[in-house]
């Protein structure tokens, strides 16, 4: 019962099966992972899809040409899907400043072109979602980016990639993924709200959606659940990047479910009743002390853990008693426009009530909360 198939639409980026654990604090823990197993590995394991920074394929294999061949030829034997791509902007020294913001001029335009050839690749793999992580996209001091500058250089570098895009006749869009600080002290577009609005800004708004991590909002003190429905009403959640997180804190990258399990329940329903229909995309650490096997517990334990959440979610849902309160909370009311059909605002004027008198009504949410625990708790 809760074990993943195709159909279920799970993907993993090769960077989180093939991390190797090395932290500012210490070294590898695990040996490079070829791709081509992780893909095999992947399939066995019942995902539906795997995802790459141009740099993830190079991780045994230097030559760019066999490398991308081998992939190839693992995706075509075992049938594995590429929904999203993304470009490494972070690693390499040359991005120690940033990619498309960074203070050289120099680097931005080598970051650019970085992006461009990868996104050639994207498209031929088939591809619909490129990702934009600008991990190195920030600063340290106040004194050292002028951001209204770093946030027109952001602008341009998307416009370009847009019309690219356009130009090329590629079906692709691009989701911007927010994240707060780590690796720099304060990254650009911190949340899903601020990257909402710079997608405003942008020569191709329809191009642009969102790839919002749970981590990454949790690390910025954010209602994870909260930022994923306001993404969704604004027809922006190309994409997400599933894990766990606890509280505020360094990115822990936990397996989906292992860090805030409660909103991580409320996720799946808007997931899976909210109207998103993109892939459910883990992006996900092995913890550091785990071996080579474990790595494929971690993957496997991501997928069961989301097809629990799921079956509890359509219980939860079902639940008369559950029905009922929701009821007694006005849950449904929300949905009621406030002024009622043809009704003038002249009409609501004259419409006077007693403050007094409504405050007096309780709104029962504790009993929700409870049975919404009592079905995560699993004893309902
Ligand atoms: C990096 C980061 C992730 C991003 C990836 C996409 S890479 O591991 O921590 O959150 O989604 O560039
Ligand atoms: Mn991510
Ligand atoms: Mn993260």
């Amino acid at each position: 019962m809760y074990t993943p198939t195709p159909e279920d639409r799970f993907t993993f980026g090769l960077w989180t099966v093939g991390w190797q654990a090395r932290d500012p604090f210490g070294d590898a823990t695990r040996a490079p992972l070829d791709p081509v197993e992780s893909v095999h590995r992947l399939a066995e394991l019942g995902a539906y899809g795997v995802t790459f920074h141009d740099d993830d394929l190079l991780a045994v294999e230097p030559d760019r040409t066999k490398a991308i061949e081998s992939f190839k030829k693992a995706l075509a034997e075992t049938g594995l899907k590429v929904p999203m791509a993304t470009t490494n902007l972070f690693t390499h020294p040359v991005f120690k400043d940033g990619g498309f913001t960074s203070n050289d001029r120099e680097v931005r335009r080598y970051a650019i072109r970085k992006v461009i050839r990868n996104l050639d690749l994207a498209a031929e793999l088939g591809a619909k979602t490129y990702v934009c992580w600008g991990g190195r996209e920030g600063a340290e001091s106040e004194a050292a980016k002028d951001i209204k500058a770093a946030l027109s250089r952001y602008k341009e570098a998307m416009d370009i990639l847009g019309q690219y895009v356009l130009d090329k006749g590629y079906d692709i869009r691009f989701a911007v993924e927010p994240k707060p600080n780590e690796p720099r002290g304060d990254i650009l577009l911190p949340t899903v709200g601020h990257a909402l609005a710079f997608i405003n800004e942008l020569e191709h708004p329809e191009l642009v959606g969102l790839n919002p991590e749970v981590g990454h909002e949790q690390m910025a003190g954010m209602n994870f659940a909260h930022g994923i429905a306001q993404a969704l009403w604004h027809g922006k959640l190309f994409h997400i990047d599933l894990n766990g997180q606890n509280g505020i804190k360094y990115d822990q990258d936990l397996i989906f479910g292992h860090g805030d399990v409660k909103n991580a329940f409320f996720l799946v329903d808007l997931l899976e009743n909210g109207g998103y229909d993109g892939p459910r995309h883990f992006d996900y650490k092995p913890l550091r002390t785990e071996d080579a096997d474990d790595v494929w517990v971690s993957a496997a334990a991501n997928m069961r853990t989301y097809l629990i959440l799921k079956d509890k979610v359509a219980k939860f849902n079902a639940d008369p008693e559950v029905q009922e309160a929701r009821a007694a909370s006005l849950v449904p009311d929300l949905s009621l426009p406030t002024l009622g059909e043809g009704e003038t605002l002249d009409q609501l004027l004259a419409d006077e009530r007693d403050p007094a008198e409504l405050a007096t009504r309780g709104f029962h949410f504790t009993r929700l909360n409870q049975l919404a625990l009592e079905h995560i708790l699993g004893v309902r």
